[in-house]
């Protein structure tokens, strides 16, 4: 496999290496993926944190516990990472996993199960500037340089897990059927309560009222950010270093706005556009 100083190459991809091994990818290929497993699957930068989140409390009738005792990548871990092998036989059917993999790399017993899976998609747009500022405050990321080159990156696929569209593209594939939720950072940010009761339904779970006011009051930003286990702090500061820029940095939508030119949009919405037509996909921020 090809890798630099920081990064290995997987089927073209660039993952960290800090988090990723031939090792954990082979694990990640070979994986026997159970009928009751859920997936959570995301282009990084799209909402992984808050999944691993809101999941793991709706599997368990809103018991907080798990999200206030384990870390949130051992509560619901990458697939394709390292701490995969180390902590899958301590999680309790029905498993609840991340992946940023494209569709067509899952392992094959993925194909073969009846295992659920929730995309989280967001705007491009802002997936770049939160991608950003994540390369500036990780040390086991490559610098980003300016935000317009590393635009300029994002859109030619030299990121982390290539281009944003493959990624999208790949997953609306309708072999996947019913066992596919689709679901937006920003139905989140808009309405979190609604979205989560949408997604208890896709899980066939239920919450009572009250249960679901907890859980959603949880899961807002400002409470995430309190929570040791999931505000990225147990992490030393020299691998990420939150003076620079938090993890959990804004959790809005729209914050290109602050940081995108007029040239920049134009140059990013033709690049996007160019890849998205003819595939059938809107989102509501296309409007923007
Ligand atoms: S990663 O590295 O792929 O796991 O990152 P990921 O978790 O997918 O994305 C990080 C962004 O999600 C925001 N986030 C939230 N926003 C709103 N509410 C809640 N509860 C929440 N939790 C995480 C996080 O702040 C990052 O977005 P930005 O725009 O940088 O703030």
């Amino acid at each position: 496999m090809e890798s630099n100083d920081l990064y290995l190459v997987y089927h073209g991809l660039f993952v960290p290496k800090i988090t990723h091994s031939e090792d954990s990818l082979k694990y990640f290929e070979t994986f026997e993926v159970k009928d009751d497993d859920l997936f959570v699957i995301s282009y990084p930068k799209s909402g992984t944190t808050w999944m691993q989140e809101i999941i793991p409390l709706l599997l368990n009738g809103g018991d907080f516990t798990p999200v206030q005792t384990i870390p949130n990548w051992d509560r619901v871990p990458w697939l394709e990472e390292t701490r995969a092998a180390l902590v899958m036989d301590k999680l309790r059917s029905p498993r609840a996993l991340v992946s940023h993999m494209p569709y067509h790399l899952m392992p094959s017993t993925f194909f073969s199960s009846k295992a659920k899976a929730i995309y989280i998609g967001r705007n491009p747009k802002d997936i770049l500037v939160s991608s950003f500022h994540f390369h500036r405050m990780a040390s086991f990321l490559d610098d980003p340089g300016t935000l317009e080159e590393f635009a300029d990156k994002f859109l030619t696929g030299q990121v982390l897990f290539g281009k944003w569209a493959d990624h999208v593209k790949s997953w609306r594939n309708p072999d996947l059927g019913d066992r596919i939720f689709y679901i937006t950072y920003e139905e989140l940010v808009q309405d979190l309560r609604g979205a989560i009761g949408r997604i208890l339904c896709f899980l066939g779970r239920q919450l009572s009222a009250d249960a679901l006011d907890r859980v959603t009051e949880h899961c807002q930003f400002k409470n995430m950010k309190q929570n040791t286990m999931s505000n990225y702090s147990l992490v030393p500061q020299v691998i990420m270093d939150s003076n620079k820029s938090p993890f959990l940095r804004k959790g809005i939508s729209g914050d290109w706005k602050n940081h995108f030119s007029p040239e920049m949009e134009a140059k990013f919405n033709a690049a996007i556009h160019e890849e998205m037509k003819e595939t059938g996909i809107n989102f509501t921020w296309d409007e923007e």
